[in-house]
């Protein structure tokens, strides 16, 4: 399969993240994708491209999944956080304060221009630095998955687009959890409008894809399945849990299998298994794979214990769906193993697609 990636990745690079009071360096570092670039030149997969996508085709592309306020916000953010203060140049923006919503009296419609309250009508985390190349990088990390998506409209078994900031966690007009466009969302959505009447989503990523779930969460064209450490002691904390089966048209559209923290490739099969069975009564075109190596035993902030073999076997079973499929480039932070284990998953589908089995 071809990949796509991202040339202007590295204009993301976030210095630090809050996390337990403390400021931390950044997991979601560039080096991240570099391994797995690295590993796609050791292990071939296919052509390593970059997204040739023209500038209407994609705004128009974000704008079917963002709105319109949400993307000029991220476009002008970093000049916006610098007229603050001439010093921020030096640092990354990060929220400090948050409208909770009407229910606690904020108004989340509040007349205010001010850029600490914008950070903080658009952000959910304290955990996503904005700097100065984010914007740049997340729009061409959103190319990646709209020239995938055209690869897969074009007839193509498989297409990765390793993007990079990552992209599930970002929802219609708020950026959280290293993200900042919904690449996966992006790419499900770009294959609807190609002529895909149903496409299914399956989040692998340890973390629940809280904003590919809230995008389509009423929609009855776009399944959304995500397997995930329990949102009951796991970030993102408030959305992933298992009653969650969609709403109004929607309804029975969409599937949380949160799974208890320490967790290994048994359970998580499982859960795969009854993901795949909802994929295929859904009865889906096309599926995109926001895949997230994350659930690695080695990595650092969570908490399942698959091993890189076991990445394979996740390919194959992925493959055995028979269905187009498209992967978008989410989390994992053992960076040193990432490049192996994205290449193993991406190599089992390879595999399971020719009718085999990978070594490796
Ligand atoms: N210090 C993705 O995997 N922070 N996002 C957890 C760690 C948020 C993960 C705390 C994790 C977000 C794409
Ligand atoms: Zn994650």
């Amino acid at each position: 399969m071809k990949t796509f990636h991202n040339p202007l990745h590295a204009a993301h690079a976030g210095r630090q993240e809050m996390f337990r009071g403390r400021m931390v360096p950044s997991y979601e570092v560039p080096e991240r994708l570099e391994y797995v670039l690295a590993e796609l030149r050791r292990r071939p997969l296919g052509e390593l491209l970059e997204p040739e996508v023209g500038e209407a085709a994609l705004e128009q592309a974000l704008l079917r999944v963002h709105t319109g306020a949400y993307l000029e916000f991220l476009r002008g953010a970093w000049q916006a956080w610098v007229a603050l203060d001439p010093d921020n140049a030096q640092r990354d923006a990060l929220p400090s304060v948050w409208p909770l919503g009407h229910r606690h009296a904020f108004r989340m419609d509040a007349p205010t221009h001010h850029f600490a309250a914008r950070l903080g009508q658009h952000a959910f985390d304290a955990g996503t630095p904005l700097t100065a190349g984010s914007w740049a990088a997340a729009r061409a990390g959103a190319g990646c998955a709209l020239a995938a998506a055209r690869e897969v409209l074009a007839g193509a078994r498989g297409a990765f687009a390793l993007t990079r900031p990552p992209g599930h966690h970002a929802g219609p007009d708020y950026f959280g959890g290293y993200c900042f466009l919904n690449n996966a969302a992006l790419a499900a959505q770009a294959l609807r409008d190609g002529g895909c009447a149903r496409v299914a989503v399956l989040d692998v990523d340890y973390h629940h894809g809280n904003g590919t779930q809230t995008l389509f969460y009423e929609r009855p064209d776009v399944l959304t399945v995500s397997l995930h450490g329990d949102p009951a002691t796991e970030y993102p904390y408030f959305l992933g849990f298992a009653d969650e089966r969609g709403a109004g048209a929607g309804q029975g559209c969409n599937l949380n299998l949160p799974l208890p923290r320490g967790s290994g490739f048994e359970a998580w099969s499982e859960a795969l298994e009854r993901a795949l069975r909802e994929v295929c009564d859904f009865g889906a075109q096309a599926l995109v794979v926001p895949m997230g190596l994350d659930t690695f035993a080695g990595d650092p902030i969570s908490g399942f214990t698959l091993r890189g073999e076991h990445y394979l076997r996740v390919g194959e079973r992925l493959a055995r769906a028979g269905l187009p499929t498209l992967f978008t480039f989410e989390g994992g932070y053992a960076v040193a193993e990432l490049g192996a284990n994205a290449v193993n998953l991406l190599q089992g589908f390879e595999a399971g697609a020719a009718g085999g089995s990978a070594g490796g």
